[in-house]
């Protein structure tokens, strides 16, 4: 059995590096107008877009950040930080279904059929219902959000997201008084996850979030990336992801999501709890028991970078914590 690990300074295995940079400035000089200028700038936002081949997404800009409320989340919507290359975002991941290969996930993924897919969303709601995942898309318009994400292993990425709030789905469901927490699931199919067939971890993989945690702004339903639909490696075709938190919080390829009222298991949790806690909140503070979690490696760049607090975006949640003990409550 594996279990994750940590990524040393200077042990990242190399990454296909963005290296058309040049040839689409040299290009967009060329056509030299105006309009082009827009389509440099985005592209050279989109670095290596190009490999991702799944359809692209009709993807609206997140709300413009309000300036001078530090508390407002669409203040973090979008980090001003460079976008790691969706070479790196589509090519190194974590999604155990398939191998613990972070480099192999894609290629052992290739042709996972996230169509048709349904995602049935119950527990303690007035209105259970089950989506097909078409008509969730229809339901809820697509944002882009450009959060961090830091892996517990001390990696880290920034991802431009396509989704909705968490909370948009949850309010049509309508939670009930009691309700505290919500539990997430992915698919159980050792057929189609060759990964499910050996015992890495309890399948399938479960996670969970308070109910304040889920209804936050902040947390996202992600169908794509780079404007385009979610490819299978990175969660297709709906993921958790919750930008303050460790990475493995972020669940991928989900099928079922239940308002409960007791704190539900989550898988990293439940194989290793001295090593990952519930709530998982990116703390630079608290060390894993096997490194340290002070520094990060952003994929990418050299050197490391000092781990922020909540990942960041502290102004936005710190509240949500404030009395408990963040070394207990891990
Ligand atoms: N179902 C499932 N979800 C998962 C994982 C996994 O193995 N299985 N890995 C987690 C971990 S440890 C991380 S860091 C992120 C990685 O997401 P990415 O590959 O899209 O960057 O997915 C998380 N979600
Ligand atoms: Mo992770």
């Amino acid at each position: 059995m594996r279990g994750l690990e940590p990524v040393p300074s200077g042990e990242i295995t190399p990454l296909p590096t963005y290296l058309n940079r040049r040839a689409l400035v040299q290009a967009a000089l060329a056509v030299g107008s105006l309009g082009a200028t827009g389509a440099i700038y985005r592209r050279l936002n989109r670095p290596g877009v190009a490999e991702l081949d799944t359809p692209e997404l009709a993807v609206v800009g997140a709300p413009p950040a309000s300036r001078g409320t530090p508390a407002d989340a669409s203040a973090a919507f979008r980090v001003d930080e460079p976008m790691t290359p969706a070479s790196s975002v589509s090519g190194y991941n974590n999604f155990y279904e398939f191998t613990t290969d972070k480099e192999g996930v894609a290629e052992a993924a290739r042709g996972f059929a996230a169509r048709p897919w349904q995602v049935a969303v119950g527990g303690m709601v007035q209105k259970p219902r089950t989506f097909d995942i078409d008509a969730l898309r229809k339901a809820f318009p697509t944002e882009e959000r450009v959060y961090r994400m830091r892996c517990v292993e001390a990696w880290s990425m920034v991802i431009p997201w396509a989704g909705f709030p968490l909370a948009s789905l949850l309010k049509t469901v309508e939670p009930m008084g009691g309700a505290r927490y919500v539990a997430f699931e992915t698919l159980l199919a050792p057929d189609r996850m060759p990964g499910q067939r050996r015992r890495v971890l309890d399948w399938p993989y479960v996670e969970g979030l308070r109910i304040d945690e889920a209804m936050h702004p902040l947390t996202l339903i992600a169908v794509g990336l780079f404007g385009r639909e979610l490819p299978p490696q990175n969660g297709a075709p709906l993921r958790l992801v919750v930008p303050w938190k460790y990475g493995f919080k972020g669940i991928k390829s989900i099928v079922k999501i239940t308002v409960t009222a007791e704190q539900p298991p989550t898988t990293w949790n439940a194989q290793a709890p001295h090593e990952y806690g519930f709530f998982a909140n990116v703390n630079p503070e608290v060390d894993h028991p096997r490194w340290s979690q002070a520094t990060e490696q952003r994929i990418g760049e050299s050197g490391r970078r000092r781990t922020l607090p909540f990942n960041g975006y502290a102004e936005q949640v710190a509240h949500l914590y404030s009395g408990m003990d963040l070394r207990m409550n891990f």
